[in-house]
């Protein structure tokens, strides 16, 4: 049986990045319908189909960054999710999505959980300024810092490269919040907050021991997939952790 849903996303990001363009090239050009100007934000509505479960995205665009200082409480209110958008050309573009995070998070109240990344105009190869890897290891910061997990993908709006998958993920990411049985796309990567210290060696032998250890075998090939309750098996990992190193200790 199919579902209908309806999430609120924001297209976050400094003037001229893109962001008017990825809504209009994941819309298509065609589209004239369900599109007003708001004060200070665009809203635009569109409707698509993943694995069966009907979404609606209900699209905000900043319309200019001055108007959009008096309305910014009404552009973020009910917010679930927001892509965070730079310019591949412009570092300053990227870095500056740190002060639009906390924009978010203050004016939303905390509604906006789930966050992607699209480095824009990946087509303009000549002119790039930010590589793959510096993006990355941006992004892996902000994650450690915020407690936030990321995603990064480059888009260009001009070819339209990544611009509906970054659409179906964001869908797919705010349906498996809500607990859907949804598809996620292969070779995504989350960027994760900061990477825990290793747990120490085990070297006695124990058939407690070995239950435990093949459970927090599991738990890790679990927590190296995509899943949004990385939280909760990271916990149930630490515990289990704690106990083999108390085990550890003992035999030792
Ligand atoms: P904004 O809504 O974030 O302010 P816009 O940004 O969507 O208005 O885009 C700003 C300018 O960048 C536009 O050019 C637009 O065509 C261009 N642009 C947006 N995305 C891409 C992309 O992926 N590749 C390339 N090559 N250009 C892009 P103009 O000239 O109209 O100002
Ligand atoms: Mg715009």
């Amino acid at each position: 049986m199919s579902k209908e849903y309806l999430f609120k996303i924001l297209l976050l990001g400094d003037g001229a990045v893109g962001k008017t363009s990825i809504r209009e090239q994941f819309m298509g050009k065609g589209f004239s319908g369900s599109y007003a100007k708001t004060v200070g934000a665009d809203f635009a509505s569109h409707k698509v189909s993943y694995d069966g479960n009907t979404i609606t995205f209900q699209i905000f665009d900043l319309a200019g960054q001055e108007v959009y200082k008096i309305a910014r409480k009404a552009f973020y209110k009910g917010g679930k999710a927001a892509f965070l958008i730079f310019d591949l050309q412009d570092p300053n573009t990227m870095h500056n999505l740190k002060t639009w995070i906390s924009d978010a998070n203050e004016f939303s109240g905390g509604s906006i959980g789930t966050y992607i990344a699209l480095g824009n105009k990946a087509d303009l190869v000549e002119t790039r300024q930010v590589s793959n890897e510096n993006a990355t290891e941006f992004f892996q910061r902000l994650a450690s810092e915020l407690g936030i997990i990321f995603v990064f993908l480059e888009t260009s709006a001009l070819t339209g490269l990544n611009v509906p998958e970054a659409f179906e993920l964001m869908g797919k990411r705010l349906l498996k919040k809500l607990n859907v049985d949804v598809d996620m796309p292969s070779g995504i990567e989350l960027i994760k907050p900061g990477a825990k210290p290793a747990s120490p060696a085990v070297s006695a032998d124990s058939g407690d021991m070995d239950a435990l250890m093949a459970q927090i075998g599991d738990i890790s090939e679990k927590l190296s997939g995509f899943d949004e309750r990385l939280d909760a098996m990271e916990t149930r990992f630490n515990k289990l952790a704690q106990i083999v190193r108390g085990l550890v200790e003992k035999a030792q």
